[in-house]
């Protein structure tokens, strides 16, 4: 190559490189589509490519209107905001870019119009969510540890992560969305009527070193992409298969939102929009985990709440700035588009007291004005019922009004386990939970709150209680005939144990039988011990019960305080009475009954439904020691 040739290619490649450089180019559009016939006719669409800035945005077809665009300070951005009118048909469209460019030419420098498409589409609604309440009984999977259906998407090479190995308590599994969906039927015969899944959307986050060991994040609680589930858990497929399947079989789904923060491996912080679409601080600021600090209206300080509000969840979950009104429409529209692509039918909301409460509540009510009856849980570990009613729809006289409609009820958590773990006596034991409910007046609907014993957060019950099977049916009982909307934690029903030591790890081991080449299959009555069997069938007897028993639902609930050891109450409507009478002696006794007349006059009988056993006379009932029966009244 003579040097003259090679300075032309050197020249041709820097004009290629000039006008490439200008060139915009497309790479995604989230929401990935959205639909005719919302009630809220507007959608704001996030372009991403390269060279966005300046381009202009044109759209052809019938209906749709371009409102507004948005340039934001990475010029790889734009924000285009669509009005979609009502008579609006399904349908696909280019969003079309162009933009003016210099080229040169013949030592010449021209402009010309380049122009780029992104195909779009509109679909029509077809997804009609069903209302979760009290007639529910919610069980709460691990996707990476209940079964492994695919054992081709256990890892991948391309990933941040590409470890997978169940040796390590703290690296991927290989559980996977297909392996729930194979046990559907184990969960339909336990009484399970609506599943909640840790988080199923990726997370192509690096292993971190917590505690000393590398860790996967393989809880799902670290998004690297809204729109995109988890490839080792089977991905949109998969998801979109056990949602359908669920439902054939009558089963909901509430799906585990995390709005607080994303994985730091997340592709939109890789190049961010803008500075503040996270919380930034001059040096790393950690929340203070502090519930306090937010509700505390009246003393207060203003840095506590900020620290509180705006630190980071940890290290490698940064804090997204919900007050920029971008990352707010990102986040909601995502709720909107998850519930309208998948069908989903509830919510849990992560951390939930670390969001921006108007940014929640400004989320919650797109849910609520798209789908009246949606349920949205909250999640707050606190220790007081003015604390968790401050988070949900409450009794309480404050200028800030949360429209979440339920909490996960720690307050019932703390207090059924710690009932359960102490002898009786004046404030203790049983009369934990009546004091409990007893403060059920802060909520607007007590009947709301997901109540449960464990979960992935929390060492396990069977453990708690000191694998006391008395005090499991307790627990069990007092979840399933309570107030509230039960949730079981996978693996309770067969005994699953162990505490938070060394770590969560700990809690969160996967189901036997589960994966391939596990020695007992606990799925199966064959695999399980007599033990395991004894407790699966106590579930499966009760929550069976339960599902076709509208006063265990809807009924109200009164409660007599607890004296000589015995707690009674009762669940009744205009149709049924049911009275749970639970003993922390360790004796047995006779109680008379007269003192609950104003729930018992009128019945004569009664039947224990969970021995079958026939009651004849109503006025003395034996209570045998460490007890608890739940008994249907009858005339
Ligand atoms: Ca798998
Ligand atoms: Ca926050």
């Amino acid at each position: 190559m003579t040097n003259k040739t090679s300075a032309l290619l050197i020249l041709l490649l820097g004009i290629c490189q000039l006008t490439l450089a200008q060139k915009p180019e497309i790479q995604r559009a989230d929401p990935t589509n959205w639909w005719v016939g919302m009630k809220n006719p507007e959608v704001q669409v996030l372009l991403y490519g390269k060279n966005l800035k300046g381009a202009s945005v044109t759209i052809n077809y019938p209906g749709v209107s371009i409102r507004q665009v948005h340039e934001v300070e990475n010029p790889n951005y734009l924000l285009v905001d669509l009005y979609i009118a009502p008579e609006t048909q399904p349908g696909k469209f280019g969003i079309s870019l162009s933009k003016e460019v210099s080229v040169q030419r013949g030592g010449k420098t021209e402009t010309e119009i380049v122009k780029t498409l992104h195909a779009y589409e509109l679909k029509a609604r077809d997804k009609k969510p069903q209302t979760v309440n009290a007639r529910d009984l919610v069980y709460l999977i691990l996707p990476d540890r209940f079964a492994n259906g695919n054992a081709s998407n256990d890892k991948f090479p391309d990933m941040a992560d590409t470890a997978a190995d169940r040796q390590n308590p703290y690296l991927r599994h290989g559980g996977d969305l297909l392996g729930i969906q194979n046990h559907l039927d184990y969960l339909k015969e336990l009484g399970v009527t609506t599943l909640w899944l840790n988080p199923v959307i990726e997370n192509n986050q690096p292993q971190t070193n917590e505690g000393g060991a590398m860790r996967s994040a393989y809880h799902g609680y670290g998004f690297t992409d809204h729109y995109n589930v988890d490839r080792r858990l089977g991905g949109n497929t998969a998801y979109k298969n056990l949602v359908d399947a669920a439902h054939a079989k009558g089963f909901k789904i509430i799906q585990d939102a995390v709005y607080n923060h994303v994985g730091i491996n997340h592709w939109f912080l890789r190049d961010q929009p803008m500075k503040n679409w996270l919380h930034q601080w001059d040096a790393y600021t950690n929340t203070s985990y502090r519930d306090e600090a937010v509700f505390d209206l009246n003393h207060g300080s203003v840095s506590d709440f900020n620290v509180q509000q705006n630190g980071w969840f940890v290290p490698f979950l940064p804090d997204l700035n919900q007050a920029n009104p971008f990352v707010e429409k990102y986040l909601i529209q995502h709720a909107l588009w998850t519930v309208e692509y998948f069908g989903i039918d509830g919510w849990r909301v992560d951390t939930y007291q670390y969001n921006d409460l108007e940014f929640m509540n400004r989320c919650n009510n797109a849910l609520y004005e798209e789908y009246p009856s949606m349920f949205i849980t909250a999640e707050n570990a606190v220790n007081t019922a003015v604390s968790q009613a401050f988070f949900v729809k409450n009794n309480l006289y404050l200028p800030f009004k949360s429209t979440c409609n339920s909490p996960n009820d720690f307050v019932f958590y703390n207090a059924i386990n710690a009932a359960l773990n102490e002898k009786f006596d004046w404030g203790r034991g049983f009369n934990q939970l009546c004091t409990m409910l007893a403060q059920d007046i802060v909520y607007q609907d007590p009947n709301m709150n997901l109540t449960f014993l464990d979960n992935h957060d929390q060492n396990r019950f069977f453990s708690v209680i000191g694998e006391d099977m008395r005090k499991y049916k307790q627990g069990i009982t007092v979840l399933l005939t309570a107030r509230g909307v039960p949730q079981l934690y996978y693996g309770t029903e067969i005994l699953m144990k162990n505490f938070k030591n060394p770590s969560d790890a700990e809690v969160r081991r996967d189901f036997p039988g589960g994966f391939p080449g596990d020695p007992a299959n606990k799925f199966m009555a064959s695999g399980r011990t007599a033990q395991e069997n004894e407790a699966f069938d106590f579930v499966k007897k009760l929550a069976n019960y339960r599902k076709n028993c509208p006063a265990l639902h809807q009924g109200n609930m009164t409660q007599y305080i607890p004296q000589d050891g015995i707690y009674v109450y009762f669940r009744h409507n205009a149709e049924k009475t049911i009275m749970v009478v639970l003993s922390q002696n360790e004796q047995d006794k006779t109680l008379t009954t007269k003192r609950f007349t104003e729930n018992m006059a009128g019945f004569t009988k009664g039947k224990n439904i969970l021995t079958d056993a026939n009651i004849s006379d109503l006025s003395q009932l034996q209570v045998p020691a460490m007890s608890v029966q739940v008994i249907e009244l009858m005339k």
